[in-house]
């Protein structure tokens, strides 16, 4: 196993808080058992989310100081506009304030209610910004990227038999555009080949269906590439992603991710006509073309960001940190999505915690139990967040996959932090069969997961 050294010096600290179990025990039950609830003071290592979390290099917070202010034609638009043009090559850019934005602007533009947007699959950001418009988002993955325990090396891919069934069936008039999101975060932070994406823009292509990315993590989609597709070993990561975007007309882009900054995001489309009538509505919702929402330093750091994460030091130092990680627990025989992907480790709760039934969100509470025992914060992808009533019947739909995310935040956490969190899930799974599964006793109408409040079953 690699032992990834940090490629980068600590030049600023914040200090974490130290907690013991019992305070977290009475915590995490004063809050309902849900720990978006906690405050993230009573947290030792937040692994909620990759997404707004990264550290800032010096080089960004420099930028940050070199805010042009100006409400319209700020230098920094113009920074930013050349680093996305010069990454991505699309011929327009505008700017938002994250990912969501772009999404609802691009929604709000193409879809008729009615209408079908395949994808890999959906963020549920962007199914919820489908389904709003009166859309239908469907999931068109390969079947390796729902078994945990398949290695295929992209289960990220789009399944191309389905999309070609779909769109003989649908038609390109039920079909404003199709979308690939590099890489899956809903299903395990996958990547997606440079062939599987190939094909996909082919037959896009061939029906007059638009390709769009969801580039969110597209330089870790990219690296993957580089580490495990033939014939990419001698490119850099900065050609394999203008190849890759090279296939499609556009993207959306929630800079929290890959673009290193806290806040940040953008919609970038080759379509003139589209362009014109995000950049429409972006006025009336988010604000003018140069700045859409965000000031000019942040401008400034989402152009700085952007050009870092090509940095193939630290892309492979960050690949390699989540699979030090992921491969610790793995010879432990902790039950984990395999093979490990680009920005976190999940680990498989239905596995991990064979004695809770789905209707008691196992995911949930090793989610709960990670925090309790070790100060640790994961996020549940599973029963809470997608289990749905069926409108017809009534039945409780569950899904597929219970799993419990650990993102890892970009730059922050050091290989030590690493260890910690590994030996703290080992001690977990030794005592798993005093996990106690959950019901809910207060939940909101719709995304629940956010607000749920819960209690253990005795
Ligand atoms: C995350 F629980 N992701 O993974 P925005 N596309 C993709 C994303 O991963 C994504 C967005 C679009 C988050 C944050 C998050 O219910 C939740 O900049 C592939 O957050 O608007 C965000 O980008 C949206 C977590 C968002 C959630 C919503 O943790």
């Amino acid at each position: 196993m690699e032992f990834p050294a940090e490629p980068f010096k600590i030049k600023v600290v914040e200090p974490l808080h130290m907690s013991t179990r019992e305070e977290r025990a009475r915590l995490i039950q004063e809050v309902g058992y849900n720990v978006f609830n906690l405050p993230s003071e009573s947290i030792l290592i937040d692994l909620l989310t990759d997404s707004g979390t990264s550290a800032m290099s010096d080089n960004q917070w420099a930028g940050i100081s070199m805010g042009d202010e100006s409400y319209a034609g700020s230098r920094n638009y113009y920074n930013f506009e050349r680093t996305v043009r010069d990454i991505f090559g699309f011929q327009h850019i505008i700017p938002t304030h994250q990912g969501r934005m772009a999404e609802n602007l691009l929604f709000s533009i193409v879809l008729k209610p009615g209408q079908v947007i395949p994808n890999n699959t959906h963020f549920d950001t962007t199914r919820a910004n489908i389904e709003h418009k009166g859309g239908k988002a469907l999931d068109l993955i390969i079947d390796e990227g729902l078994d945990p325990n398949s290695e295929h090396p992209f289960k990220g891919n789009m399944h191309l038999e389905r999309l070609k069934d779909l769109i003989l069936e649908r038609g390109k008039e039920q079909i404003p555009l199709v979308m690939i999101t590099i890489t899956n975060n809903s299903a395990g932070g996958q990547p997606v080949s440079m062939d599987n994406i190939r094909e996909t823009s082919q037959l896009c292509h061939e029906h007059g269906i638009p390709l769009l990315f969801d580039a969110c993590r597209f330089a870790e989609n990219c690296f993957l590439i580089k580490e495990r597709e033939e014939g990419y070993s001698d490119k850099s990561v900065k050609e394999i992603a203008a190849e890759l975007f090279s296939l499609g007309q556009g993207c959306t882009m929630s800079a929290k991710k890959d673009g290193l900054v806290n806040i940040g995001g953008f919609l970038a489309l080759d379509s003139d006509l589209w362009t014109q009538q995000a950049t429409n509505l972006l006025i009336l919702i988010e604000g003018f073309p140069t700045y859409g929402g965000l000031a000019g330093r942040d401008l400034e750091a989402m152009s700085r960001g952007l050009q870092e994460v090509l940095n193939e030091d630290y892309l492979r130092f960050r690949i390699n940190q989540i699979r030090y990680l992921g491969e610790q627990l793995i010879s432990e025989g902790i039950p984990i999505v395999k093979p490990v992907g680009g920005h976190a480790v999940y680990l498989n709760a239905k596995e991990f915690l064979p004695h809770i039934p789905q209707e008691q969100f196992p995911g949930q509470a090793l989610t709960v139990a990670l925090y309790r025992e070790a100060g640790i914060r994961a996020v549940e992808i599973g029963s809470l967040m997608f289990a749905h009533e069926d409108e017809e019947t009534g039945e409780t739909h569950y899904p597929e996959l219970e799993l419990v995310r650990l993102a890892v935040p970009r730059r922050v956490y050091t290989s030590m932090h690493m260890n910690y969190v590994a030996k703290s899930i080992v001690g977990v799974y030794r005592n798993r069969d005093q996990i106690k599964g959950l019901r809910i006793v207060e939940e909101p109408p719709f995304l629940r997961h956010f607000s749920a409040r819960l209690e253990e079953v005795p």
